[in-house]
């Protein structure tokens, strides 16, 4: 019987394509306050700073590429005969740039958009600025990344939660398990009886949750891991 699988994945995964991880060391908080401009508070308070700090990201997002760890988990999905479900708390587009089709964005997406006074959610690659109007009610001052901040709520919960009911295998790619409820999703994957494996360069906060560690860069760990599971399929 092929295996269900959920993977998350976290800013590690995107590492060795270039784009800064957010605690490591040099990492992204490390040169921005996160209450700062990674909270509603913050956009409240100090909306330039927070847009200058997602249109800075959204121009690195757009000169980098897929690298191996995305290739591989695309190509998983193509060939293995199970479902296999990509969860990931980036909020960058490789995984969809690498081939992914079945994909959860639970942080949101830097290249969407979306206005607090209407509701309505878009595309969106350019830059952004407290005088932006919303492309459907042209209000200004609610129109920011559509991406989640500490104490919103992530996308996609309830499908995210079915999948780890009846997942057979996790895999964690590329976190260091700090941000909830992500963290948390390798407990309910293995409470329902999920063999659990994480991939990354250190041990994580979820380590006790984990059956199997695989330690090294996601672009050479990920694709040898792919091809264990397709050659026991
Ligand atoms: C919420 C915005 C309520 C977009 C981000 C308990 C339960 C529930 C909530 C909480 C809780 N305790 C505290 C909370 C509140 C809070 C939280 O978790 N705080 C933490 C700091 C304690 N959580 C929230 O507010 C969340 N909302 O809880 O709502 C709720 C709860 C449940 C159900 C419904 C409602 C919202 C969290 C989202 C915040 N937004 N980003 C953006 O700007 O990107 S979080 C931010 O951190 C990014 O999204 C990022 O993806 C995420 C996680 O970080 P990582 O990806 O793990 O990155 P990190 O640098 O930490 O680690 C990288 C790892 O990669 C390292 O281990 C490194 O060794 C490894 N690595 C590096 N290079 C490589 C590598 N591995 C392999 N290969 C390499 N080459």
């Amino acid at each position: 019987m092929p295996e269900r699988i959920v993977i998350l994945t976290g800013s590690g995964i995107s590492a060795e394509s270039g784009i800064s991880t957010f605690r490591d060391k040099g990492g992204i908080w490390s040169k921005y306050n996160v209450n700062d401009v990674a909270t509603p508070e913050g956009f409240a308070r100090y909306p330039k700073l927070v847009l200058d700090f997602y249109n800075m990201r959204r121009r690195i997002h757009k000169e980098v590429q897929p690298n191996p760890a995305h290739l591989a988990l695309a190509r998983l999905e193509r060939e293995y005969p199970g479902e296999v479900l990509v969860v990931t708390q980036n909020v960058d587009q490789l995984h969809e740039l690498a081939g992914t089709k079945n994909l959860i964005h639970m942080h949101g997406e830097v290249f969407r958009a979306w206005c607090m006074a209407c509701d309505a959610r878009c595309d969106w690659c350019d830059d952004l600025t407290p005088e932006t109007p919303c492309p459907a009610c042209k209000q200004t001052g609610s129109f920011r990344p559509n991406v989640v901040w500490f104490g919103e709520t992530p996308y996609h919960m309830d499908v995210i939660a079915d999948a780890l009911a009846v997942a057979s295998l996790f895999v964690s790619i590329g976190t260091s398990g700090t941000v909830y409820p992500a963290a948390g999703f390798v407990a309910l994957a293995r409470r329902s009886g999920a063999r659990t494996v994480e991939i990354n360069l250190e041990v994580s906060g979820g380590a006790r949750h984990f059956d199997e560690f695989l330690h090294g860069p996601a672009g050479t760990e990920v694709p040898r891991f792919v091809e264990r599971i397709l050659a026991a399929r």
